[in-house]
Order: structure tokens, then C-alpha cells, then sequence
């Protein structure tokens, strides 16, 4: 059990000293070793010395994940090359990826804020750890790794995919505690019941789930299938993998490690900082991060910081789960619509399972969006009238909650693609 209650349970006073010291070392090895960050301050006529107080970093150009693509493969880097120890690149499927260097300094920082995050889900040297998170150059897998070991719990470093075979290991290993996507969660659960497994029967107790986005009523269902409790995991590569912020098992939004990451909210419009408790985009800094200082990252992630002391005892800043993202926000017809706000209508309804796809579309100069759902198997192999009453109530649903009219079609249960790693939710066709 890794609880730091010194750095998690510290004094908003204290904690505001510490975060400005450690801004100002930050920013100042930004400054000097990263030729990016040089060229973009001396623009904007800014000296690591205009850090005199914390809202100070307010005046500094955000930096973007298209900006860092341009610093391929390794120009971000503010360490030469022989301490570097580690590189991960961002998970995306097209274009050139982020790659992230990390210092021995800074794998030992990843590897306490990830304890602390197994932590808030119970971890204890007592478990076992089975980790579905995809080992490579995404961080997923090996920071789940590096944080199961510095706890001193066992790590079962099984990765993605193999589904039955997980299943089986779960059971042979006594696995207490999972990580992967919350897809795959309830992909496992799916395979599980196939197989005719009792979970009340196995001893899975917790998981962290991450890397996507998700809801609470798809929490609701991870829990009920895999009889356990379902916690939430952010973090990303550019700021380091996951671990940036976890829930604990008060379930009362993600404690970010505030001692090495600075979060500000902005309005992604305006740009301009927002008050804690408003909605708007996530902006990072790293604060003690030596192979990539990371100075006002824009995440694009959506969320609202919450102070004060959780019930856990822990005093650190808490988000709000995710809840969609600044730039693949949909706009249909001018209105806009969050993936997340249909997730959760759909998966009010009855008769159907939780796996969907949406499908955007522009038909004759018009948005249109396809919501394909699968249909639980009692409602597939019903008479063709009640589906059609069923689909009907599930788009007055949707269109009650989004004011838009979508079009539903139920599908075969376990037709639609299955995903090991993030789902694909959100197949955009338009041309814009
Ligand atoms: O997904 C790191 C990670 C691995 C987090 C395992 C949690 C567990 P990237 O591939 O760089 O890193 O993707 C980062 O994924 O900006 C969010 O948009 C999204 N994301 C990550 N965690 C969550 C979450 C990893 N809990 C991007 N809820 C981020 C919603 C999440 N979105």
C-alpha cells in the first residue's frame, strides 16, 4: 500500500509552496534545454524569472499535441539522449505519434503515482494484479506494471487480448484486482458468462479502468457483471501515462497527483482560465519531469477540478470523469452532442446490450447520426413488431436527451467489432 499521506493529504498552503517551487524549476528546464519552448517564450518576451506566483503560468503559450508531433522523434527532449532510459509514443492509429522520454527520476515518479492510484482501488502487497493493459510503446501496460511492483504486489503481466486465457488465469492466479479498458471489462465479462463462469465464485475485487472514455452507467454494468468495484484511471503520454489521476473507492471524482501535475481548466473557446467547478478543457504541466518537461499541455479532455477534503481523507484536487473531448466534439446540425450524452441515454433503456457503434453521416448536405445497437438476445429472436416498439423508445430517448432525432438500428448481439484496447465508438463519414 503506497498512501504518501504527505504529499496526498497535504495543506492547500503547503502544497501552493511546493507546486510554485517546483513551477519555477520546471519552467526554467523547459526553457533552457528544449529549443521549442526557448523560441516560443522568447516570442512572447518571457523569462523563467516572470514566475513569481503560481497564477503567473497563465501568461505562458499553451503547447499542443500537433505541436509536439512537429519535435519527432526526440526534440522535446530537455536531457541528452544517454539519460533517457525509457521512450512510449502516443496511442494514435494515424499520423506521427508523440514519442515521451523519460529519465531514471522520472520512471521512479511514474511508478509512485501509480502505486498511489492501485492504492486508492485497495491494492495492498497482498494482491495479484492482473493487467490487461497492452505492454509496448503505450504506457498503459507498463505503468499499471511499474506501480504494481513499487506497491510490492504481484503482477500478472498478461497484456491484451487472449480473452479465454485471461479468463482462465483469473481464476488459477486468484486475480484480486484488473486493469484495462473499460470495453474490455465488459468484453471479459461477456466471455465470462459464455463460459459459464460465476464471478461471485472468483476473487476479483477491484479494477482501474481507463485510457477511454466512459460512463457511469457503464460503471454500473462493469460492476454488476464482474462483481467488483469499478474505479476510474486517467493520465496520458505526453504527461506521462496513466496514473496523472485516479478515483478512490469514495467514487467522488479522480484525485490528481498535484504535487507533479499542475492542472488549470480553460475555456477552450476563450482560452482563458476557468473557476474550479466549471466545465471546460484539462491544460497539464508537468512539475518535476526531467526527460519532458510538458509547460500548459492542452489535453483537449473535458472536465471541472473540485477542491476540498474527500471522504478519503485525501486533499488533493478531484476531476470529474471525462466527459468528452474539445476537438471531437460533434456538431450535428449546429447542435452540439457529446458521444458520452448518447452512451448514457442508451444505456438507460432495456433490451439491449452495451455495446454500440455511432455513425455520423451527411447525406444531402444534412447530419445524420445512426446509432447501431445490439439488441439483447431474448429481443433479437422476438417478433419483428416488438423490436420496432423497442427502437422507437430508444430514439424518443436519445431525442430527449440530445434534442436531436438519430436513427437507431438494433443489431445481432455480438455483431458488432469487439475491441481489445479502446473501442471505436464514433465513426465520423462526413466530409467537413
Ligand atoms: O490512454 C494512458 C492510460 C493508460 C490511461 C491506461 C489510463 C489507463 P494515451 O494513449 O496517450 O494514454 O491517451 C490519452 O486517453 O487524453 C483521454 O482523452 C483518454 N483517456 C485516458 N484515460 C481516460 C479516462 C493513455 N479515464 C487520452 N477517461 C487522454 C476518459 C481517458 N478518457
Amino acid at each position: 500500500m503506497i498512501w504518501n499521506k504527505a504529499a496526498e493529504c497535504m495543506s492547500d498552503n503547503k502544497r501552493q509552496e511546493l507546486q510554485l517551487q517546483r513551477l519555477k524549476d520546471a519552467v526554467n528546464r523547459a526553457y533552457s534545454n528544449v529549443p521549442y519552448y526557448k523560441k516560443r517564450y522568447t516570442k512572447n518576451r518571457f523569462k523563467p524569472s516572470d514566475i513569481k506566483k503560481l497564477a503567473d503560468l497563465a501568461k505562458l503559450p499553451f503547447s499542443s499535441k500537433a505541436e509536439l508531433r512537429e519535435g519527432y522523434p526526440f526534440n522535446m527532449f530537455a536531457v541528452p539522449m544517454n539519460e533517457i532510459v525509457e521512450v512510449h509514443t502516443s496511442s494514435g492509429t494515424t499520423g506521427t505519434p508523440v514519442v515521451a522520454g523519460y529519465t531514471k527520476n522520472d520512471i521512479a515518479i511514474w511508478s509512485e503515482v501509480m502505486a498511489r492510484a492501485l492504492t486508492m482501488a485497495g491494492t495492498t502487497k497482498d494482491d495479484i494484479v492482473q493487467n490487461c493493459y497492452g505492454y509496448g510503446l503505450f504506457t498503459g501496460g507498463i505503468g499499471i506494471h511499474y506501480g504494481t511492483q513499487r506497491i510490492g504486489a504481484t503482477i500478472v503481466p498478461i497484456s491484451a487480448g487472449q480473452t479465454k486465457r485471461q479468463l482462465q488465469v483469473m481464476i488459477d492466479f486468484g486475480t484480486t484486482i484488473i486493469t484495462c479498458t473499460p470495453s474490455y471489462a465488459l468484453y471479459l465479462a461477456e466471455a465470462a458468462n459464455e463460459a459459464g463462469i460465476n464471478m461471485k465464485k472468483i476473487k476479483l475485487r477491484a479494477g482501474c479502468f481507463g485510457a477511454e472514455m466512459w460512463t457511469e452507467s457503464i460503471r454500473n454494468e462493469i460492476e454488476k457483471r464482474l462483481n467488483l468495484t469499478a474505479l476510474n484511471i486517467y493520465g496520458l503520454t505526453e504527461i506521462i501515462g496513466p496514473g496523472v489521476a485516479q478515483e478512490c473507492e469514495a467514487k467522488d471524482g479522480l484525485h490528481i497527483s498535484e504535487d507533479h501535475f499542475y492542472p488549470e481548466i480553460i475555456s477552450p473557446e476563450t482560452l482563458q482560465p476557468l473557476a474550479d467547478g466549471e466545465k471546460g478543457e484539462l491544460v497539464l504541466t508537468t512539475l518535476t519531469r526531467e526527460g519532458m518537461p510538458m509547460i500548459r499541455f492542452r489535453t483537449k479532455d473535458i472536465t471541472a477540478l473540485h477542491r476540498g477534503r474527500c471522504a478519503c481523507g485525501r486533499t488533493t484536487v478531484r476531476m470529474e470523469r471525462i466527459t468528452g473531448r474539445s476537438d471531437d466534439m460533434l456538431k450535428i446540425r449546429g447542435v452540439i452532442v457529446f458521444p458520452s450524452q448518447i452512451e448514457k441515454a442508451l444505456l438507460e433503456m432495456k433490451g439491449i446490450e452495451p455495446h454500440y457503434q455511432i455513425i455520423v453521416t451527411r447525406p444531402q448536405h444534412l447530419d445524420e447520426i445512426e446509432v447501431k445497437v445490439e439488441a439483447s438476445k431474448e429481443i433479437f429472436s422476438d417478433e419483428v413488431r416488438h423490436l420496432e416498439s423497442v427502437r422507437d423508445k430508444i430514439e424518443n430517448h436519445i431525442e430527449r436527451a440530445i434534442g436531436l432525432r438519430v436513427k437507431v438500428t438494433l443489431v445481432e448481439p455480438k455483431s458488432l467489432p469487439r475491441s481489445e484496447g479502446k473501442a471505436v465508438r464514433v465513426i465520423d463519414k462526413r466530409v467537413l
